[in-house]
């Protein structure tokens, strides 16, 4: 047989590729949810890890630095795709069998690598084994879609084909072999590359006579195949990433071992929740605490590949990692976060215990210069915050946090490591996946949300929220309870009062508090007449300085006003 006199080699290496591509894919798709250690193509590329001399493995980590692994995986990719691929589809060109039996061969390799890792199971073989399945089905859909054999014998011409005899993946069964010609006409509609065109405008394939058998190659229906096969390899591909790398990371987040705090935060008073219903909890819980960030994708940060730098107007550089900062002392705090964009009444706030290194601690290690007044914080995914260095520095509960409630951050709440700073709203504070401090000046640097229209410096504003009843509410007339919160961040709340119809001002009763940076419970007692009823509620810091009336949009530092209700009594 001389097929591969007709097919071109470039299209032999395409169906190579492709099914290769579609194998290692599916693989990686595979073994994200098989829950597999790694997918074949990691597998190989440790192996070779182990494979290579030293002396060229050191070449590589001083040349590559940290892209080491990435060259790795690149280097397995170009070896298995652009070696091995144009192979396959070379011998599965001649006979589809001879290519499956290339396909084999890669599998074999696939499994030994992933079986000599130290930790295999029999997860781990599922990966490679439905991978090189989908590979090799995809491998004889193409060389079927793409090219026919007619024995010399036959009498039709190629172009005289049987309509129906399989355009698709579902109805392509038959092997190459099979008498019944398939050609460039089936899929329809002339190309561009002009194979024969005859007098009728139809498109034919090329053919020729190769030994005793007629061959055709269709390159459209190639080029269709192939470009469908390259859509699943790459959608596979990186759905298959962003899932095991997600898993990878929950895993790990999971293995967090959290030290003891060397500064335990106070108690929270018994009479810290007045446990009412409807009355938001004390401490919020991480399901319910609210979520706001840039990021599409939550970044998954490998906490043991997770380094900070600190670095700019220092005396000394530092870097942590993951376990440095575990191993310094940790102060254990309880915090209410809010957003700069939390309308008055809105959802953007919660309260939790955080355990992390005081920031303060760390900036002193790498000694702060003289006019540094600004650390810019850098994301893993690139978002920045411009956080004022008086404030860190001067003793309050500004942490590096690593836990949130008891437990590792959760990856969307910043694992492994964030910043949490007790009065400042978190555009300026509170930096999630943070990776990298720039000791710098407000004159110097500008941060993510500063050319966006918000201000430079976000200090948290006096806010109080109505909790119960909710706006709308219908309320039995006679003993009602209004409830709700507030806070004043680093100052503390003293007063929370509430009035009904712009009536007088009532003191509500204040829940208790471990300190000045948490939110305050408060609730008063309200004898509700039937109709229409107006409630306002406003909040007094520890200063002295009550809440204005003046309402102004969270734009561009927070929003004011009195959070105002109506409900109807009945
Ligand atoms: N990396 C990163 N960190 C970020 C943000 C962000 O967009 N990206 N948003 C900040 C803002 S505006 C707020 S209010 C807090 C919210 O934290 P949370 O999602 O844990 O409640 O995170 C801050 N940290
Ligand atoms: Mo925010």
């Amino acid at each position: 047989m001389q097929s591969n006199s007709v097919v071109p080699a470039w299209a032999r290496a395409l169906m190579g590729l492709v099914a290769g591509g579609v194998a290692l894919g599916i693989a990686q798709l595979v073994a994200a949810f098989a829950g597999a250690k790694s997918s074949p193509v990691v597998a190989v590329g440790d192996a070779a890890i182990d494979l290579t001399p030293a002396p060229v493995k050191d070449f590589a980590i001083r040349a590559f630095g940290e892209n080491d692994k990435t060259v790795l995986i690149a280097g397995v990719l170009i070896v298995v795709l652009g070696g091995i691929a144009p192979l396959i589809g070379t011998l599965a060109v001649r006979r589809l069998a001879y290519g499956y039996a290339g396909l084999a061969v890669f599998a074999a390799i696939g499994l030994a690598a992933v079986l000599t890792r130290p930790d295999a199971g029999i997860p781990d073989v599922l990966p490679t084994v439905v991978g090189v399945a989908a590979g090799a089905w995809t491998l004889g859909w193409l060389v079927r879609r793409a090219t026919a054999i007619q024995p010399a014998s036959a009498t039709q011409p190629a172009s005289a084909r049987q309509p129906g005899s399989g355009t698709g993946p579902g109805s392509a069964t038959e092997p190459p072999s099979a008498t019944q010609p398939r050609s460039a006409t089936e899929s329809g509609g002339a190309g561009e590359d002009g194979n024969g065109g005859g007098r009728d405008g139809v498109e034919r394939p090329a053919v020729m006579l190769a030994g005793a058998d007629l061959w055709t190659f269709d390159r459209r229906r190639l080029l269709t195949g192939a470009a469908g096969g390259a859509v699943v390899a790459i959608g596979g591909a990186v759905l298959g990433q962003a899932l095991g790398g997600r898993r990878a990371v929950d895993a790990a987040r999971v293995r967090v071992a959290l030290p003891r705090p060397a500064t335990p935060a106070k108690p929270i008073p018994a009479g810290a929740d007045f446990h009412i219903r409807g009355l938001s909890p004390f401490i919020t819980n991480n399901r319910d605490f609210y979520r706001v960030d840039t990021a599409l994708v939550v970044p998954q940060v490998d906490p043991d590949a997770w380094k900070l730098r600190i670095h700019g107007l220092v005396d000394r550089p530092v870097e942590l990692t993951y376990q440095e900062l575990l191993g310094m002392p940790l102060t254990e705090a309880d915090v209410t976060l809010t957003c700069v964009s939390n309308e008055v009444g809105g959802e953007y706030v919660g309260n939790a215990r955080w355990l992390g290194v005081r920031m303060a601690e760390v900036l002193r290690r790498a000694g702060l210069r003289s006019g540094a007044d600004m650390l810019l914080s850098t994301s893993a995914d690139g978002f920045t915050c411009g956080t004022p260095v008086d404030v860190i520095m001067d003793g309050r509960d500004a942490l590096f946090a690593i836990a949130m409630n008891g437990e590792a951050l959760p990856v969307a709440h910043g694992f492994p490591v964030r910043q949490v700073v007790p009065g400042l709203y978190g555009y300026v504070s509170a930096t999630k996946w943070v990776v990298d401090i720039k000791v710098t000046r407000f004159d110097q640097d500008e941060a993510y949300w500063t050319p966006r229209g918000w201000a430079a410096k976000g200090p948290i504003k006096t806010q109080s929220r109505i909790d119960v009843p909710k706006s709308g509410d219908s309320v039995k007339a006679g003993r009602a309870t209004i409830a709700g919160v507030a806070w004043a961040q680093h100052t503390g709340v003293d007063a929370v009062e509430v009035r009904v119809d712009q009536g007088q001002w009532r003191q509500a009763r204040l829940a208790e508090v471990p300190g000045p940076d948490t939110w305050r419970q408060w609730s008063i007692d309200w004898d509700a007449t039937a109709g229409q009823h107006t409630i306002q509620v406003r909040a007094t810091d520890a200063a002295g300085r009550t809440q204005t009336e003046q309402e102004a949009p969270p734009a561009p530092d927070g929003a004011t006003g009195w959070h105002t209700i109506t409900v109807n009594v009945t």
